[in-house]
C-alpha cells in the first residue's frame, strides 16, 4: 500500500491562517491522489478548542476527500474510543489538540463526524487486495510522561499485518533538554514503521532497524533556520519499503542576516532594505523574511531607528520580521525573543504544566493519577476562584 503521511497542520494558526488552510489543502489533495491510505500524526489543529470557523475549515477539507472512492478501507478497529468510517484517513491529537483525559478534543470531533479514524489509544486495521496494514496510535500524551505511559500499554504489532507506530511527541535525540523525553530506542520494538507529528521540520532515522519518519508541518510556525526548506509530505510503499517526500507550494522563508557593525548609523535603513529585496529576488510570491541583526550597538547611542519601517515599506511584496529592534540607538532583544528563549524549544503550554508539576510535587503530591494536564485544563476554568480548587481538590484525592 502507498501510506501518505502529513503532519502539524495547525488550522487556525493567527499569524499565517489562510496559509494554514491552503497548504494542509493542497498536501492533503495530492496525497489523496498519490497514496491509498492517510496518516495525520497529530496538530490538526492549533488550538485545543478551536473556533466554529476553523472547525468548519477542517471538515472542508475531510469533507473533500471522503468524497474519493476509497479502494482501502478500515475494516477492524480494536482499543480506546469508537470507529464510525471506513475511510483510511488515520490521525491521533496533537500536543496543541491536548485536553484533559475525558474531555473531547477536536479530532474526537471529527472522528465523531466519521471524518476520520481517531486513533489516539487503538489499532486501526486497513485492507487493500488483501494486505493489511496495522495503525497503532498513542496521542495525547505529555511529553514527559510518553515514557511511562507506553511501557504501562506495551503496545504491540498485529501479526499478518504491515504495522506502523504512530505518535506525538520530543523525542531526546532531537531535543535533547530533558532527560524524561523517548528515546529512539526506547520506542516500543516490532513495528515496520515508527511516525512521529510534533517536529516541525522534516526527520528521517532508523528505529529498530525500521524507518522513523517525521514529515515536518505543512506551515512555518517558529521562524528557525530548518524552517527554510519546502514543506510537503511523504509517501511510503509498504510493498518496496521505498520513500519519497512530496513538497508543496508552500510560502517561501528567508533568513537574512544583516551586519550592521560596520554601518552608518543613518545607513541602516539602506542596508536592512538590501537584504530584503536579495530575499525577494525579483520573484513574485510573498516571502517571509527574517532578518536577524548580531551584535551591540553602543556606537550608535544617539541614534534613532524605527525598525518597524522596514516592514511596512514592504507590505504586499514580503512579510518582514526582525529578530531585534533598534530602540533609542541600541538594537536590543525584543520582549518576544527573550521570553521565548526561557522556553527552548517547548511549547509555553507543556513549560507551564511542568513547572506547575514540579511545584505540585514539591508540596508531596503524588501525581500518577492525576495528571498535569488534567490540573492545568481545571485551574484554567471560568470559574470562581474557590470553585477551581475544589474542583481540583476532588479530582486528587477524592
Ligand atoms: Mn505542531
Amino acid at each position: 500500500m502507498r501510506i501518505a503521511i502529513l503532519s502539524d497542520f495547525h488550522l487556525g494558526y493567527e499569524r499565517f491562517r489562510a496559509d494554514a488552510y491552503s497548504q494542509a489543502e493542497e498536501a492533503m489533495r495530492k496525497a489523496s491522489e498519490m497514496s491509498d491510505m492517510i496518516i495525520i500524526p497529530g496538530d490538526i489543529f492549533d488550538s485545543r478548542i478551536p473556533k466554529p470557523d476553523v472547525i468548519a475549515e477542517a471538515i472542508t477539507l475531510f469533507r473533500n476527500l471522503s468524497g474519493k472512492e476509497w479502494k482501502a478501507k478500515v475494516t477492524g478497529f480494536i482499543g480506546d474510543g469508537r470507529n464510525y468510517s471506513n475511510v483510511p484517513v488515520i490521525a491521533i491529537p496533537g500536543t496543541h489538540e491536548r485536553r484533559a483525559q475525558d474531555a473531547a478534543d477536536p479530532v474526537d470531533i471529527l472522528g465523531l463526524a466519521g471524518l476520520l479514524v481517531d486513533v489516539s489509544n487503538a489499532t486501526a486495521v486497513v485492507e487493500l487486495d488483501g494486505e493489511r496494514v496495522a495503525v497503532r496510535g498513542m496521542g495525547g500524551i505529555a511529553d514527559d510522561r510518553f515514557k511511562e505511559v507506553v511501557s504501562e500499554a506495551n503496545p504491540g504489532p498485529v501479526s499478518g499485518a504491515f504495522n506502523i507506530f504512530v505518535f506525538h511527541e520530543s523525542l531526546y535525540e532531537l531535543l535533547p533538554f530533558n532527560s524524561k523525553f523517548m528515546k529512539f530506542d526506547e520506542l516500543p520494538e516490532g513495528f515496520d514503521l515508527y511516525v512521529n507529528g510534533h517536529i516541525h521540520s522534516r526527520f528521517e532515522a532508523d528505529v529498530h532497524g525500521k524507518k522513523l519518519l517525521i514529515p515536518g508541518s505543512t506551515v512555518i510556525t517558529q521562524l528557525k533556520p530548518s524552517d527554510q526548506g519546502r514543506k510537503g509530505f511523504f509517501v511510503f510503499d509498504t510493498k518496496s519499503g521505498k520513500y519519497e517526500f512530496i513538497e508543496i507550494n508552500s510560502r517561501r522563508f528567508v533568513i537574512s542576516e544583516v551586519d550592521l557593525q560596520k554601518c552608518a548609523p543613518e545607513s541602516y535603513g539602506d542596508a536592512l532594505s538590501h537584504a530584503v529585496d536579495e530575499a525577494i529576488g525579483g520573484k513574485p510570491d510573498i516571502p517571509i523574511v527574517r532578518l536577524v541583526v548580531p551584535g551591540n550597538f553602543a556606537h550608535a547611542e544617539n541614534f534613532e531607528f524605527e525598525i518597524s519601517t522596514i516592514p511596512k515599506k514592504y507590505a504586499g511584496r514580503a512579510i518582514v520580521e526582525v529578530a531585534r529592534s533598534l530602540v533609542n540607538g541600541k538594537l536590543l532583544d525584543t520582549p518576544m525573543n527573550s521570553v521565548t528563549g526561557a522556553f527552548g524549544n517547548m511549547s509555553v503550554k507543556d513549560y507551564g504544566m511542568g513547572v506547575l508539576a514540579d511545584k505540585v510535587k514539591m508540596h508531596g503530591v503524588v501525581f500518577d493519577a492525576f495528571g498535569a494536564i488534567d490540573l492545568f485544563e481545571l485551574l484554567g476554568l471560568d470559574e470562581p476562584r474557590e470553585r477551581v480548587v475544589e474542583l481540583a481538590l476532588e479530582k486528587m484525592f477524592g
